[in-house]
């Protein structure tokens, strides 16, 4: 439809993506023939059949095992290209973009053959697709607080490649708190913060609560359960906090897309914007998120225009870019 078309044609920011999570089967299986790794699937449709989920711990325990095949730079590289490619296609000039060190460092794969295969992917999108990249270091929230620290004080000599640090993986048991040492060295080293606050989590408003008025985060990933407290909603939008929401995501990890919610958040003229957290898994790269929610809504296109906006309004480029010039 002429939406579709207007959706993916609109130039927009993503702010909500995980490197992980574009690890198409096509180029799963490349990397494991290559590697010399054998894999339980043996078809795409195989892999496909696999992807039944129903909430974030079904999703998590496909999403793990399948990183083995990420072994060399060269494959951190070629994951990240293929999906800058992709990002292009749907009309992304500017990036902000997870990856998981611990997902690898865990396994054994040195953080330096990771950071240096996403950055040679981040600086070639600048130069051949016009798409500024930047990464943000995610910690896996299920590890411990001191192994975070421990891959916080690893990165630091990469500074210069790394806009800011988030928090993912496993919520439960694991709340916003656990993290507040590291989350604090990491805004004295400069970096920009933001956190999961995962969709309908046991006590996600007081999680929410808990990164805004302790942590200081710059944005919360998801975190459209805050409308259960709209004082908090107005706190939130006075700060300029982004939220970045993933409505096809949301539809895999719980039964819906949190339509109403993200809609309620754009009415109140909240920094909320669209984004596509693990496409490969859930099907749907951002232009394809902007359509589903336009679809399940019934936005126009100005209320796209406005999501698009706010993706660059909540991104960290301006103040990066103000850094650098001054
Ligand atoms: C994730 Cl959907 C989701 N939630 C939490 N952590 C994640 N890492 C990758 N995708
Ligand atoms: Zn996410």
């Amino acid at each position: 439809t002429d939406l579709t078309a207007f959706a993916h044609g609109l130039p927009k920011a993503e702010l909500h993506l995980h490197l992980e999570g574009t690890l198409e089967p096509e180029l799963k299986f490349a990397l494991a023939a290559k590697n010399g790794i054998e894999l339980d699937q043996k078809t795409v449709d195989d892999v496909k059949a696999s992807y039944d989920f129903t909430d974030l711990t079904s999703f998590l325990a496909v999403y793990y095992p399948a990183m083995q095949v990420l072994q060399t730079a060269d494959d951190f590289h070629d994951l990240a290209w293929e999906y800058l490619q992709r990002a292009k296609a749907q009309g992304v000039v500017h990036v902000e973009m997870f990856f998981d060190p611990q997902a690898h460092t865990s396994r054994g794969v040195p953080f330096a053959e990771v950071i240096t295969g996403y950055r040679r992917a981040a600086v070639r999108a600048q130069d051949e697709l016009g798409i500024s990249a930047e990464l943000i270091l995610c910690f896996l929230r299920d590890f411990s607080a001191e192994y975070a620290m421990a891959t916080l004080m690893e990165a630091l000599p990469y500074k210069a490649w790394i806009v800011g640090v988030g928090l993912d993986s496993d919520e439960r048991g694991n709340p916003p708190e656990k993290f507040a040492a590291v989350f604090a060295r990491a805004r004295a080293e400069g970096f920009f913060l933001t956190m999961h606050c995962d969709i309908d989590q046991v006590g996600s408003i007081d999680n929410i609560r808990t990164v805004l008025e302790d942590i200081q985060v710059d944005r919360i990933d998801h975190g459209t359960n805050i409308v259960e407290d709209p004082a908090l909603v107005d706190a939130a939008i006075a700060k300029g906090i982004g939220f970045t929401t993933c409505p096809v995501s949301n539809s895999f990890v719980t039964d819906q897309m949190k339509s109403e919610e993200i809609v309620s958040l754009l009415r109140k003229g909240a920094r909320v914007m669209v984004n596509s957290d693990d496409p490969a898994y859930f099907g749907g790269y951002v232009g394809d998120n902007y359509v589903a929610l336009a679809e399940q809504a019934g936005l126009t296109a100005t209320d796209l225009v406005q999501l698009a906006i706010n993706s660059f309004e909540a991104s960290w480029l301006t103040a990066r870019r103000r850094e650098a010039f001054v």
